[in-house]
């Protein structure tokens, strides 16, 4: 019987042992390795080190020698040709840098005095262009055909395109335009149908400026020109016979019928 329970004693023993297993350790090693994010791209940020050299005026005794040189022309820019082509009812006179370039070959006293024009002329950028446009009129009344069943006031319009000696369209007519209204007639509509209109028509005749062609003139208080549509304007002969480009816009006054002599302006600059 001892002898049993020391055989029971040391099986007990052992099982004791080997369930002290091993715990062979899953120390897993977690490998996650090389998060080395190496943000060697922030490099580079070398900013030159601003050698800002070279401000070395000493060159006094040249500025004296250039002098001599100095005798261009004040213009920038170099001569070229240009056309313009322009349409108006009922006539025009263009001036480029306060030049006359053309002017209506049809006289303002011509009655139904429907024509387009291509003048050309030598300019270098920028260039003022200025343009007189004239609706015509009988008389200060602002009527035409007076004393005729057809006795009305009349309307005005004008549509212009520059080009370069390429070809290419440099400037057109638009809103951009500076515009000052000289001639109005009639003030009072109704007159259109008087009998006598010069006895009943009222009008305003507004002094032409000085020199409002030249380069230098100031037209900051002048308003922008309106622009119109074909529908408004109605534009006669000749004005399909020019290939307006899409952006060549119909100007005027802001009354089609009263305004009857507008002088507009424009920098060309290329
Ligand atoms: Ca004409
Ligand atoms: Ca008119």
């Amino acid at each position: 019987m001892r002898r049993l329970l020391l055989t029971l004693l040391a099986i007990a023993l052992v099982a004791a042992a080997c369930s002290s297993s091993t715990d062979t350790a899953e120390v897993a090693t977690d490998t996650t390795s090389d998060e080395s994010t190496t943000d060697d791209a922030v490099a580079d940020d070398t900013t030159a080190d601003d050698t800002s050299a070279d401000d070395s005026s000493t060159d006094d005794t040249a500025e004296a020698a250039d002098d001599t040189a100095s005798t261009e022309t004040a213009s920038s820019g170099e001569v070229e040709a240009f056309t313009i082509e322009i349409w108006v009812d009922n006539w025009m006179a263009v001036y480029v840098d306060g030049e006359l370039v053309g002017e209506d070959s049809v006289s303002i006293t011509t009655e139904r005095s429907f024509n387009s024009e291509i003048f050309s002329f030598e300019a270098s950028y920028p260039f003022t262009l200025a343009v007189e446009a004239k609706d015509y009129k009988e008389t200060d009344s602002g009527l035409e055909y007076i004393g005729e069943n057809n006795q009305q006031m009349g309307d005005g319009g004008l549509i212009a395109q520059v080009k370069d000696s390429s070809g290419a369209v440099v400037a057109v007519s638009s809103s951009d335009w500076a515009s000052l209204v000289v001639h109005q007639a009639p003030i009072n509509t109704d007159c259109e149908s008087a009998d006598d209109p010069d006895a009943t028509c009222d009008f305003i005749i507004t002094d032409t400026p000085a020199a409002w062609t030249a380069v230098d003139f100031d037209d900051a208080a002048w308003t922008t020109a309106t622009q119109w549509t074909a529908a408004e304007v109605d534009p006669k002969i000749g004005y399909d016979e020019i290939d307006w480009d899409g952006s060549a816009e119909l100007i005027w006054g802001t009354d089609l019928q009263v305004d009857n002599t507008v002088l507009l302006r424009t920098v060309v600059t290329g």
